[in-house]
């Protein structure tokens, strides 16, 4: 199939999964076309079936915010036109499905009313949860959603607040997030440690955008409690609009000198490899892709029981889901987890096992078994 996948190229899981399905569906022969503003963080690859189209926006004085969405629409639909694009998969809502929609439009009205390709929508969580609940943009949502040929989200939380907010006129399917474990899993890695000047201590990790949703200052206020219980050191990779909040709290409490903020790496492996917990106090988040590809390294997640988590993370087995702020409960159960060895390893191991039940090669078949049958309903 000729594939065109239109995606944020920004630090998040929906840039993520998107440029890990192209390059799992290049690998099987399709070819991928990626589309975005820069290239996507994860697709630092060579394949003879990847190509990626960078869209330039026009920077016209008289236009105060630059015309992206126009800008990629165009962009689609003149590749598209030459390359006979089967599938336009965006990921996202807002602008992706809406840009993907214009596209075809301007093809139709080109190739008189010719059919052109399926548009495929994949819901990822705030494009719902976030974007979609403003009322400004709830009806450009619905129609992005109304009018793909197929739409799937990344769990059944986000279907059903899908239905519940837009009560689309197609089924959504779902299709998890997925980790690739021959490349997400525990390796020793020892110079790590020593770069990072750490020792024995217990390592705690969180990644993500520093976004609200995300509830960054839980995770300092947890790391604090547990510090002083335990030596441990925070390991803090991305970045965002929260984090100088993050920075001043770690000050004031005394435990900057335990807090690394790493800034945005892409190569997160060898950090989840030397981690012993995963902080995830999120209160949404429709998947929550971080903390499956923590589990695949073999760490075990502290969570909140909020949208996505409890459909891979079963609480007690592993790691712990509670009740978004609660913060006394989390740092409960991370002090229970870190300081039992034995415990550690079993649930560690448990959490290996679970992440190979969303292996890349087993969801990116549906998503390609999803595509076939769109395109034999034409
Ligand atoms: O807020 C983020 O984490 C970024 C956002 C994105 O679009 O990149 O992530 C969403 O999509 C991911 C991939 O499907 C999910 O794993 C995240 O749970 C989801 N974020 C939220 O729902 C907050």
């Amino acid at each position: 199939m000729k594939i065109g996948i239109l995606c944020h190229h920004t630090y998040g899981g929906s840039g993520a999964i998107a440029a890990e399905l192209g390059k799992a569906l290049a690998s099987k022969g399709h070819i991928i076309h990626f589309f975005s503003q820069a290239a996507p963080f994860r697709l630092n690859t060579y394949s003879r079936n990847i190509h990626y189209h960078e869209v330039e926006v026009q920077h016209y004085p008289l236009f105060e915010c630059p015309l992206y969405s126009l800008a990629l629409a165009s962009k689609v639909a003149d590749v598209a036109y030459y390359e006979q694009f089967d599938i336009v998969h965006a990921h996202y809502a807002i602008p992706h499905a809406l840009s993907a929609m214009l596209a075809r439009q301007i093809l139709e009205d080109k190739c008189s009313g010719q059919q052109c390709f399926r548009l495929v929508t994949t819901l990822h969580g705030t494009d719902i949860t976030v974007v979609g609940a403003d009322r400004g943009m709830q009806d450009v949502v619905r129609l992005a959603i109304n009018k793909s040929d197929g739409v799937t989200a990344v769990s059944e939380y986000l279907k059903e607040e899908t239905v519940r907010m837009f009560s689309p006129k197609k089924e959504v399917k779902v299709i998890p997030n997925f980790v690739d474990t021959s490349l997400f899993h525990r390796v020793p890695r020892p110079d790590i440690l020593e770069q990072l000047g750490l020792g024995d201590e217990k390592i705690l990790i969180h990644i993500s955008n520093f976004r609200p949703v995300k509830c960054i200052s839980d995770i300092i206020r947890v790391f604090y409690s547990l510090s002083q219980r335990m030596e441990a050191t925070l390991l803090l990779v991305g970045d965002g609009p929260d984090r100088s909040e993050a920075e001043v709290l770690a000050r004031k409490l005394g435990i900057e000198c335990r807090v690394r903020f790493l800034g945005k790496l892409d190569d997160i492996v060898p950090l989840l490899s030397i981690s012993d917990l995963m902080l995830m106090p999120s209160n949404v988040e429709s998947f929550g892709l971080a903390a499956l590809e923590a589990m695949a390294c073999g760490v075990p997640v502290v969570a909140t029981k909020a949208g996505g988590f409890p459909e891979f993370i079963v609480s007690g087995e592993h790691g712990f889901l509670l009740a978004p702020g609660d913060v006394e409960g989390m740092t409960e159960k991370a002090m229970f987890l870190l300081s039992d060895q034995e415990r550690w390893s079993r649930v560690s191991e448990a959490c290996v096992r679970q992440a190979k039940r969303y292996e890349t090669a087993l969801l990116v078949e549906q998503y390609e078994t999803f595509y076939m049958k769109l395109l034999r309903e034409t």
